[in-house]
């Protein structure tokens, strides 16, 4: 089975066209394997919610037995890293060993069809495989140069401060986890998942990264659609790099809290 968790924020613009992509992509190349898509609505005020219902709803309908769809909603906006933590930890539940959890954004510019390529990467032995910005072959389309400029900034920090083999992309929201992997680390760690905001994403791997036994991770080039999400971002920009420069040095001094 393959799982895909999207956290979802004011997402009611993006989130029908990024399912509709989803099963598609699916129907297409890996109709042999179940797929279930849990969306975490995180407190969204729009109709994210309505829309992911409709479109449950009218799922159910097609006799696509194989894909579903599923709303888990936060009364509340938590944050990325509870919806992460809400995702992950419910398709880790009830995943068997031989599935493979997936995570994106849920605003349009991961595209669904770099899926079968992440799967097939667990396949041959990867515990986690990256879609990353910063492998031969990557393109990001649509974003500010500021926003690229950051982001590259983060990665060059990262591999400096905590070299894990194969990886570049630190930051990036969309990774397939092998469910064997996680399952056992998020139910002996309840408090895995520890940062409150976008620096969660980073925190997973530099905790993932110090496993016994060794977690292996890999990347494929990513196609950042920036110009396909509609809506302003929603990034809080200088809020992510606080958090993200508190957890280098609190992870510098050994702090796992
Ligand atoms: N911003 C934000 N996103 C959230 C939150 N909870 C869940 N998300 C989702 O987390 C994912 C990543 O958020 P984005 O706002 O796309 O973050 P980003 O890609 O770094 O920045 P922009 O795309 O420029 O907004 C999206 O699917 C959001 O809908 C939240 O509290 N705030
Ligand atoms: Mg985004």
């Amino acid at each position: 089975m393959i799982w895909i968790v999207l956290p979802a924020y004011n997402e009611e613009a993006n989130i029908g066209r990024l399912l509709g992509e989803i099963c598609a992509t699916w129907q297409e190349t890996l109709p042999h394997r179940t797929l279930h898509v849990l969306v975490v609505d995180d407190g969204s005020a729009d109709a994210t919610a309505d829309v992911v219902r409709a479109f449950r709803d009218e799922l159910d309908g097609d006799a696509l037995p194989a894909c579903t769809v599923e709303l888990l909603a936060h009364e509340v906006n938590q944050g990325l890293a509870e919806a992460i933590r809400t995702g992950l930890t419910t398709a880790a539940d009830r995943a068997g060993d031989r599935d493979v959890i997936l995570t994106m954004d849920a605003d349009n510019s991961h595209v669904p069809g770099l899926i079968p390529t992440m799967v097939r990467a667990i396949g041959e032995g990867y515990d986690l495989v990256i879609a990353s910005r910063y492998q031969p072959g990557a393109r990001v389309v649509g974003l500010s140069l500021q926003r690229r400029v950051l982001s590259y900034a983060a990665s060059w920090l990262f591999r400096g401060l905590f070299p894990i083999p194969g990886v570049r992309d630190y930051t990036c929201g969309f990774r397939a986890y092998r469910a064997a992997m996680i399952k056992p680390v998020l139910a002996e760690n309840p408090q895995f998942i520890s940062e409150r905001g976008f620096s969660c994403m980073v925190d997973i791997l530099l905790k993932l990264r110090t496993q016994d036994p060794p977690v292996t991770m890999a990347e494929v080039p990513l196609l950042l659609r920036y110009d396909k999400k509609e809506g302003a971002s929603k990034m809080d920009v200088g809020g992510t790099i606080t958090d993200t420069l508190a957890l280098i040095a609190r992870r510098r001094m050994g702090r796992d809290d």
